[in-house]
This record gives C-alpha cells, structure tokens and sequence, in this order.
C-alpha cells in the first residue's frame, strides 16, 4: 500500500541515493517510448516521474500506459493539476505548493482531484512543493502565480520546510523550476534536509554529475532530472 514512499524513507535510513527521470507528457509521443524506455531501465534512474506545469487532458496517461509495456520501474505522477490524475501509474505525489500564497495549488486543486484519487488505487504521497528561486522564470511561477524564495533565504526556506513537516506532508521537494539556470544551492538543501526527518528530493537545473552528487552530498535522498535527459537521452552514459 505505501511500497514506494517505504522504499524512500528506507533509501534515506540507508544513506541510500535514489534518481527520478521526469518526463513532460506534452514533449512525447507514444510512439518513441520504446526506445526511450529502454535508455530510461539502462540508466542509474530508480523512479519515473511523468508531468508538467501544462499538460494536454489524456496525454499523462496515453504515455504511461506506453511506458509501463516497456519499463520495470515505478512511475509516479507529478502533476501540474487536476487533468493529470489517472489510475495508469503506481502511485501520485500530491504536491502542495507551500512556498507560495496560492489557495487553489495548496489545495484547490486537491479538492478538485480529491473524488478521482479516491476511486483510484494510486499511492497517495502528500508533499510539500518549495519553489526556490533558479535565476529564470520557470513554468511553475507562471502557471501558479507565485513568487520563489530567494535563494540566500536560508530560514525561510527551512521554515516553510519544518511547516509542511508539522502539517503532515510525507516528502519534501525543493525545485528550482525545470530548466533552471541556478541548481538548489547545496547550504540551503543541507540546512533543509538537517532540520527535516523526512526525506527530501531536489529537483531543477540539474545538468552534470557534479551538481547531481552536490544534492546528494547536500542531503537529498532523491534528485529529479529532466531537461538534461530530455535534451540528450544519453546524457546518463555520459556521466
Ligand atoms: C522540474 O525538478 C524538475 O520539476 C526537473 O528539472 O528539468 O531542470 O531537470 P529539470
């Protein structure tokens, strides 16, 4: 029932470092899944994520149902809203976005998924999302209308952190926006990740081996990489 967020909170009691390939829905086609799941099971990648700030309605599922033919590994949605819920993935992370003063991605658009989620056999892993500033304007800001937190903010950021704990969220996700051009700084992923007992994932910019193992140094149990893969489906080779 709660495999995948057991086999996390596990990774982070083992020091163990887990690596999530995020894939946006909207960027595929089914067609090309094949070959893409094949270099996604060669790779160091321990979990999909599928999603995206925007998505087309059925394109989540229509790639996951086509990824799930060719490759082993769990896939969890990361949704950008409503219309990215379906029953075809193992399980959801429920992002709510805890750095900005937004009431419908906190939890309108929970309520608006909440009936869906509950017919569906989805794990369920309620997170706080922490948007931290990455030196562009990223899609999440502009589809949630909310400002970032600077990136020198320490406190706040582990405030907002220690805030999601208290409220009973499960993981928390420090993003720096998808093609960010400023990772997480690691002096603010490391005060977050000693202040939480839960695990915490880092996603954002990530570009190299350098800065993938920064965030693991840092404290991250699991690194989210998107933009890197989806420029060159290689990129894991290369390393
Ligand atoms: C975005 O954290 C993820 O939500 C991944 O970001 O696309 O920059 O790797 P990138």
């Amino acid at each position: 029932m709660h495999e995948i967020y057991n086999t996390i909170v596990t990774a982070k009691a083992e020091n163990k470092k887990l690596l999530a390939i995020l894939l946006d829905p909207d960027k595929l086609s089914a067609h090309t899944i094949k070959q893409l799941a094949e270099k996604i099971t060669n790779s160091p990648a321990t979990h999909v994520f599928v999603g995206g700030s925007i998505v087309e309605n059925n394109q989540t599922e229509t790639i996951i149902v086509a990824l799930k033919k060719y490759c082993p590994l769990p896939i969890i949605i990361f949704p950008g809203n409503v219309n990215q819920v379906t029953d075809s993935a193992d399980a959801i992370l429920l992002l709510s976005l805890l750095s900005g003063n937004n009431p419908e991605y906190l939890i309108g658009q929970h309520v608006k998924a909440a009936p869906l989620l509950h017919k569906s056999s989805l794990e369920i892993i309620p997170t706080g999302y922490i948007l931290i500033d990455g030196g562009t304007e990223t899609a999440v800001q502009r589809v949630s209308n909310t400002t970032p937190i600077a990136n020198d903010n320490v406190s706040l950021a582990v405030n907002t952190a220690l805030a999601g704990v208290y409220t009973g969220k499960k993981l928390i996700y420090l993003e720096a926006g998808s093609g960010a051009k400023n990772t997480v700084p690691t002096n603010l992923i490391s005060s977050v990740a000693n202040t939480i007992n839960i695990p915490l994932i880092v996603g954002g910019g990530i570009r190299s081996g350098k800065q993938l193992n920064q965030a693991y140094n840092a404290g991250a149990t699991l690194v989210v990489i998107g933009t890197a893969f989806e420029n060159d489906s290689d990129f894991f080779k290369n390393l």
